[in-house]
This record gives structure tokens, sequence and C-alpha cells, in this order.
């Protein structure tokens, strides 16, 4: 797969305006803080890519990259305590309506690698499996654990989301480290997509 410097394409709230495009397109979901922007920026090698921030919350809406041989979508966090109840309200809807219509080679849901996960993390993925999406789950901060820790950490969290542990990818934005695995689920996601 042809992999070109990533770009910003667009920035959208309402389901009217999901970009369409003929390139396979690939969530990135999890709760706020978990670090999706900064992954998306270390697949693309550009920290100034997507807006990161130590304020949960920061992306609001629905951000779409071009990576070339494919579009990523990283989409609003979830779990924000401090969101008024609309707010949730019109993200779920959002949501809704983005895995009804928005047609998806791969969902990457993000988990804190430090964390058991969260109910709603458990909620995500349930919701994952429920629409039969295909997805990976990326352990994000992975370089905040000891490297002795890093695996029965990934065995408890693979263990909550009843997944295999193969399915977990640990991962650093500060590091690097996952790029390469990610971007091979990404490309056997891609593939399957054209089988
Ligand atoms: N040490 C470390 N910090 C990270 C890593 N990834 C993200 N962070 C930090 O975590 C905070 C949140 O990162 P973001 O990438 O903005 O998180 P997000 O999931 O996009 O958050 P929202 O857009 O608010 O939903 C920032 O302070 C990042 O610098 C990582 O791999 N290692
Ligand atoms: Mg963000």
């Amino acid at each position: 797969m042809k992999i070109t410097p990533a770009k910003f394409i667009t920035s959208v709230n309402d389901a009217d305006k999901f970009y369409r495009t003929d390139k396979p397109v690939i969530a990135v979901a999890g709760k706020s803080n978990v670090g999706k922007s900064s992954l998306i920026n270390m697949l693309g090698q550009n920290k100034k890519l997507a807006r990161t921030s130590d304020t949960p919350g920061r992306t609001r809406l629905i951000n779409y990259f071009d990576f070339g041989g494919f579009v990523l979508a990283d989409l609003p966090g979830y779990g924000y305590a401090k969101v008024s109840r609309e707010e949730k309200e019109r993200w779920g809807a959002l949501m809704d309506e983005f895995f009804a219509t928005q047609e998806l080679a791969l969902v990457i849901s993000l988990v804190d690698i430090r964390h058991l996960p969260t109910a709603d993390d458990e909620t995500m993925v349930g919701y994952l499996y429920a629409r039969a999406l295909p997805f990976v789950l990326v352990a994000t901060k992975a370089d905040k654990l000891s490297r002795a820790n890093v695996k029965p950490q990934l065995m408890k969290i693979a263990a909550a989301l009843k997944v295999g542990i193969g399915d977990v990818i640990p991962s650093s934005a500060e590091k690097g480290l996952g790029r390469a695995e990610i971007f091979a689920a990404i490309e056997k996601s891609v593939a399957a997509l054209k089988a």
C-alpha cells in the first residue's frame, strides 16, 4: 500500500457531511484523552496533523485525514464526565449515524494500557461486535508502564474485553511504538475489503 504524507481533509459535526470517498475509511475510537489524535500523528509522523491536548474532550468533531491508500477518521472521545447531557446525546446520535452510514474497513479502538477498560470501553467493543465491524484494539501510552508490566497489563485488558492477547497492540505515540503493527492491521483490513 502506498503511504503518502498524511493530510488533514475536513472536520464534520453532521451526518449530512460525512466524508465520502472511494478510499477505505478507518475510524479511530476511544475515550477522551486516551490518545487518538496523538496516535494519528504518530502514524503520520507529523505532530501537527491532529490537534492533541492535555484537556480531555478536545476533539468534538470527526476529523478526517488522508493517508494516501486510506483515510483515517479521528472520532470525538467518549466518557468525558464534564460534558452536558445534551452534548452526550448529540455525541451518541452522531456516532450511531457514523457507524450506520460510513462504510468502514476497520475501527481502531483505543484503551489506556495503564488501566482496566472502563464500562464505556466495554460498551464500545460490545457495539463493534454487535455491528460486526472489523476492529483492532490498541493499548496506548505504553511508555508510561515499565517494560515488565506491559504484557501482564495487555493480558488483563484482553480478558476484560474478551479478545485474544494478539488482538491488542501496545503502542506509544511518544516512542513510536506499535506503528508497524497498526499499519499491518490496516493493510490487512484494506486487503480484506478488496477480496
Ligand atoms: N506518555 C504518553 N502520552 C500520550 C501518549 N498518547 C497521548 N498522550 C498524551 O495524552 C494526552 C491526550 O492525547 P490526545 O491525543 O489529545 O487524546 P485524544 O484521545 O485525541 O483526546 P480527545 O480528542 O480529547 O478525545 C496528551 O497530553 C498527549 O500528549 C503516549 O503514547 N504516551
Ligand atoms: Mg483528539
